[in-house]
């Protein structure tokens, strides 16, 4: 399957990694370390070096109880940072519900618009449909202030299937192609720990849907209330759920820890090939992922480890 993202064609035959860039001071785990420009670049390129297939930048938290951001704010925080990442070899994310943002960001460059809020914003809609962009459509309930506070559900998966599938063909409607829309649960945006694993459990039944799915579990909650670890503590507990969400179906991982999540698909992918160094590219490589970028999953790499091992 390809995902069609601006300039860029992805092929989604292994699975890929997007790595966040929070240019927030309140981020639930990383808030305020990449704040400034200098910083939030660094930590790009950091992500590029350590594998990332895209990388998501935002400028708003999301997290419980999180204050609203304006628009001008958000702008003032995104922006430089995607002007100095213009002519990135991945494609660039913007990681927001406003509007406005989107319009600037696909102005210039973004490849991917990631919207916690499935474009229900008025607006939000023509200004994705207006460009080739591809767009992630996120379930949540309620807003980052009450999400938390009592989430319900009669069968969660089923009704968030039909919210995505509502926001599916609402896009489709818009204009915007399907081989442009990837669908997302939203965990731990409304949800309860039950919540979270019934989604993770099925998350198979998502990819249904016939558009890739993304699984942002990355350092949350959810993890911590598994382990009793607290969010500097989770990285064991993100690169097992990714690897969780990809063996049941995810197509993307949104995470922190790109290295720590790459190698671990890494191994994923290796077990999942027939015969990794007979086979072709196509077979074994799952394409390459980002055809017009990097390709941390070359048989070169591979045959030079055969070579260590020997
Ligand atoms: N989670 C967060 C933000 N954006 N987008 C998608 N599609 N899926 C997610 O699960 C998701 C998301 C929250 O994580 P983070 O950006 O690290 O924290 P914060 O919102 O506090 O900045």
């Amino acid at each position: 399957m390809l995902l069609h993202c601006g300039k860029f064609h992805l092929d989604l035959s292994r699975p890929l990694v997007m790595g966040i860039i929070n240019v927030t001071p309140d981020s639930f785990s990383d808030g305020g370390r990449h704040v400034r420009r200098d910083a939030a670049l660094a930590h790009a390129q950091q992500l590029l070096d350590e594998g990332a297939d895209l990388l998501d930048i935002g400028g708003e938290s999301t997290r419980p109880g999180a204050l609203p951001v304006g628009v001008e704010e958000e702008l003032d925080r995104v922006m430089p940072v995607i002007e100095g990442l213009r002519g990135a070899p991945v494609p660039l994310s913007i990681d927001s519900c406003k509007p406005e943002v989107m319009r600037a960001a696909l102005d210039a460059g973004v490849s991917m618009v990631n919207d916690i809020n499935a474009l229900q914003q008025p607006e939000a809609m023509a200004a994705v449909a207006a460009g080739d962009a591809a767009v992630c459509l996120m379930h949540k309930r309620g807003t980052p202030q009450t999400m938390q506070l009592a989430p319900d559900y009669a069968d969660v998966v089923a009704e968030i299937m039909e919210f995505l599938s509502d926001r599916i063909v609402a896009a489709e409607a818009a204009g915007i192609a399907r081989s442009r829309i990837v669908v997302d649960p939203g965990f731990g945006f409304g949800k309860t720990l039950v919540h979270n694993l019934a989604l993770l459990r099925n998350l198979d039944v998502f990819a249904g849907l016939g558009v890739p799915v993304l699984a942002g579990l990355s350092r949350k909650s959810m993890l911590g209330a598994i382990t009793g670890e607290d969010v500097d503590h989770r990285l064991h507990a993100s690169v097992a759920a990714a690897l969780l969400a990809v063996q049941r179906g995810a197509a993307i991982v949104r995470v922190h820890d790109v290295s720590a999540t790459v190698d671990a698909l890494k191994v994923w992918q290796a077990v999942n090939a027939q015969n990794p160094l007979l086979n072709s590219s196509a077979d074994f490589n799952g394409c390459g992922g980002v055809v017009a970028g990097v390709n941390p999953y070359s048989n070169k790499a591979m045959l030079d480890a055969a070579d260590d091992d020997a």
